[in-house]
């Protein structure tokens, strides 16, 4: 799972990338300065089941911190991208092709419209960040359009003289770009393309198609950052009515000084939280103790958050559609062969079935199948069973069980 943190120049990624991952990229206020991208580990929060079956639990693929279980989630924050970036403009498509592992992206805005299109300071609230969206829209789907151009010729016509499918010869291709067939498949659907002469496709039939696959493959959510500066707000309304995408006001920056007093002890803080306790006020100076009510009145109580959690979790639960299931090898004990309680926690998608689940956590679990079982109701499960969010499951196989 990877998550690519996108926008233009200046926008705020690598703030959002250190903010969630306590990451130490470089950030600046000037154009380009990530060149080479940052990776990071963020954590999606959800109710650790600790809590439900009063046990103490021992996290291994995860942590629990007082009854919440923190999932990792790899984060990528790239070069900013500019218009026409897929032509090799601003640092051109190299940034697009660090991306091209990524299931789902993070778009972040300037929300307050300070920055021009290649992120060079403008007086506030003169840039409308709605153009920030279509734009980078247009850049991925071009990015999309060129990677099929370079030999669509040749695949579309072996698709037909040869009687081979389109879908799968374009899921070979798109493999390495995380897009599976079943996407392509949707898309061409959607856009009700005839897949037996794709030879015939018109050049807009081609885009069309592209974007519908981009948004299937490669979903988005909108953090509406920097909501701290003047013009945010009116500009935050803007960006909810133009597009369907979640849009989240945020505060990267807001997040990361909640993040570094809380890790110092000086607040209480909890990401996602609607408010923090100071706990050392005599460390503060007064402008960060202004600054913090500041952060406070104006961003905790307005929006809820600093958005920077809730941008991850939309993406997980909402956009990705994943649901959290814990595998263990003892049903009773909730245990795996050590002992340790409700060890691992799995992201899987909706949908996912219980043998599916074997053959992720180990192919020989998932070829040596024999039925699942439910922590809760100890009742045997079948192999087709779709798994629901938080199931407690054991998998019992013929040469091992889980
Ligand atoms: N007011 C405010 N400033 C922010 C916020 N997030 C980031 N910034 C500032 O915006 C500027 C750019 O931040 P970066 O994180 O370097 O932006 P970037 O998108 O990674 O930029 P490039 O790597 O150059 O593409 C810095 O001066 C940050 O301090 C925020 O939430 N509020
Ligand atoms: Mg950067």
């Amino acid at each position: 799972m990877l998550i690519g943190i996108v926008g233009k120049p200046s926008s705020g990624k690598s703030t959002f990338l250190n903010a969630a991952c306590r990451t130490a990229a470089k950030v600046g206020a000037y154009p380009f300065t990530t060149i080479e991208p940052n990776p990071g580990t963020a954590y999606v929060r959800v109710e650790c089941l600790c809590q439900e079956f009063e046990v103490t639990c021992n996290a291994k693929n995860s942590v629990c911190r007082d009854g919440v279980r923190l999932i990792p989630i790899e984060m990528l924050d790239v070069a900013g991208l500019v218009p026409d970036a897929h032509l090799g403009r601003g640092r051109g498509n190299k940034f697009l092709d660090d991306l091209s592992r990524a299931d789902a992206f993070i778009h972040v805005v300037d929300t307050s419209g300070s920055l021009d299109a290649e992120g060079r300071d403008v007086e506030s609230g003169t840039w409308d960040p709605r153009q920030d969206v279509e734009f980078l829209e247009r850049e991925i789907n071009m990015w999309l359009v060129q990677i099929l151009h370079r030999d669509w010729r040749r695949l579309s016509r072996r698709a037909e003289t040869e009687k081979l499918k389109i879908t799968s010869l374009l899921g070979e291709k798109l493999s390495g770009l995380q897009i599976s067939e079943l996407a392509i498949k949707t898309a061409i659907r959607d856009v009700e393309l005839q897949t037996d002469k794709p030879a015939s496709w018109s050049e807009e039939e081609l885009e069309k198609f592209v974007q519908r696959l981009r948004r299937r493959a490669k979903p988005m959510v909108i953090a509406a950052n920097k909501v701290d500066r003047p013009q945010a707000a009116k500009n935050l309304e803007g960006l909810q009515q133009l597009t369907d995408e979640t849009v989240i006001p945020c505060t990267a920056a807001g997040e990361f000084a909640l993040r570094n007093l809380s890790e110092k002890g000086v607040i209480s803080y909890q990401p996602g939280a609607s408010n923090f306790e100071i706990l050392t006020p005599k460390e503060l100076g007064e402008t960060e103790q202004s600054q913090l009510q500041r952060l406070q009145t104006e961003i905790l109580d307005k929006y809820g958050s600093t958005g920077i959690q809730q941008v991850l979790n939309t993406v997980i639960f909402d956009v990705l559609q994943l649901i959290p299931v814990y595998p263990v090898e003892d049903a009773g004990k909730l245990s795996d062969h050590d002992g340790n309680i409700l060890p691992d926690v799995y992201l899987v998608s909706k949908g996912t079935t219980a043998r599916q689940l074997a053959y992720k956590i180990h192919t020989d679990l998932g070829d040596t199948f024999i039925h699942a079982l439910d922590a809760r109701t100890k009742k045997r499960l079948a192999e087709n069973y779709e798994l629901q969010a938080n199931d407690v499951i054991r998998i019992v196989a013929a040469g091992a069980t889980h």
